[in-house]
């Protein structure tokens, strides 16, 4: 009774769908990758019986896609060479296309929204554009195309309603925010892309909920939707002041959320946790517990999931 949405954490990323032995069976995929979603099913099973929607994570991504997509014949030697340029378009294009006629054909209407390319901007790489290089096969044999490319094909095989989004961390960073924009910009023009996931990772005292707030008003000013994609609030320190302290800082996030969304600032459609119980959170480390989300390991509230649904009895401090 709580959501009516998610999104599959690992699932349905490349190194989930990607089918590695039928790829290579026959010389005709060279440019055509096969999938597989023998990972998948389950979740896209669950959404549908239950009457659950799903957002799509993700198509293009530099992690968690195989360095074998990108070689040549598929070859698995680390020092394989990597396709031409025109290949990789084709096999990203076959890519996405087999992606979606997949879910759409079998699940029609269930995956609303797609990030299409996830995490493309990356300051630190320090390239034109601000473009993420080091560590992006994408970029090495595309350039900087290849986020253009991606949208492209989303838009040609995604259904009508489906909607396309650009997914990011750090989205309140300003530089980060301003490339974002840029770029963004440019999908916009050509009518690409329909909204920003802003994957809202934050710590328990920072960003300022004030700086998420006004980088939440500059991407609405594109006129596109915004959707919080992956939110979580870090926390190693577990005691009763720090879960309250949680409690409180959700609290003010999800009042502003609605504020801005009520005030007409931003068109904000989803928010969605990146996890439902913190004992299955990518931010535990070994020997570091971590209680980013709403519920213990128990699935029973914390202070922090009344915080969200913003309970009077939760303070802001
Ligand atoms: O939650 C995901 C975790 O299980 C994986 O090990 C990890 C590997 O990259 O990816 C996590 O999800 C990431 C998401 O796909 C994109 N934004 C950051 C998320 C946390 O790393």
């Amino acid at each position: 009774e709580q959501f009516n949405s998610f999104t599959a954490g690992n699932e349905l990323k490349p190194d989930s769908l990607l089918d590695y032995n039928k790829c290579i069976s026959d010389p005709k995929y060279d440019d055509n990758p096969q999938v597989t979603f023998r990972n998948a099913e389950y979740l896209l099973d669950f959404a549908q019986e239950e009457g659950l929607s799903m957002r799509g994570h993700t198509l293009v991504w530099h992690s968690q896609t195989p360095r074998w997509f990108f070689t040549e014949g598929y070859s698995r030697d680390e020092n394989a060479p990597l396709v031409s340029k025109e290949l990789m378009l084709k096999r990203m294009e076959n890519y996405i296309k087999n992606v979606l006629e997949y879910i759409q054909s079998n699940y029609p209407g269930l995956v609303y929204a797609w990030d299409v390319v996830n995490e493309a901007i990356e300051v630190g790489d320090d390239m034109p554009g601000y473009y993420r290089s080091n560590e992006s096969y994408w970029y090495q044999i595309i350039g900087e195309e290849f986020l253009e490319k991606a949208f492209e094909y989303a838009r040609k095989y995604a259904d009508p309603e489906v909607r396309l989004f650009y997914n990011d961390y750090n989205t309140e960073q300003v530089t980060k925010m301003n490339a974002i924009i840029d770029m963004v910009e440019k999908l916009k023009a050509k009518d690409l892309i329909d909204g920003i996931g802003l994957q809202c990772h934050i710590g328990h005292n920072s960003p300022s909920i004030t700086d998420i707030e006004s980088s939440i008003r500059k991407y609405a000013e594109l006129g596109l939707e915004i959707q919080v994609t992956e939110l979580d609030m870090s926390l190693t320190d577990y005691t009763e002041e720090t879960l309250m302290k949680q409690a409180s800082r959700y609290k003010r996030l999800f009042l502003t959320l609605k504020y801005l969304k009520e005030k007409g600032f931003a068109n904000i459609t989803n928010v969605t946790f990146w996890g439902l119980s913190d004992d299955i959170s990518w931010l535990n480390k070994p020997g570091i517990p971590n209680y980013p989300l709403l519920f213990d390991q128990y699935l029973v509230q914390k202070p922090a999931f009344w915080g969200a649904i913003m309970h009077p009895d939760i303070p802001l401090n």
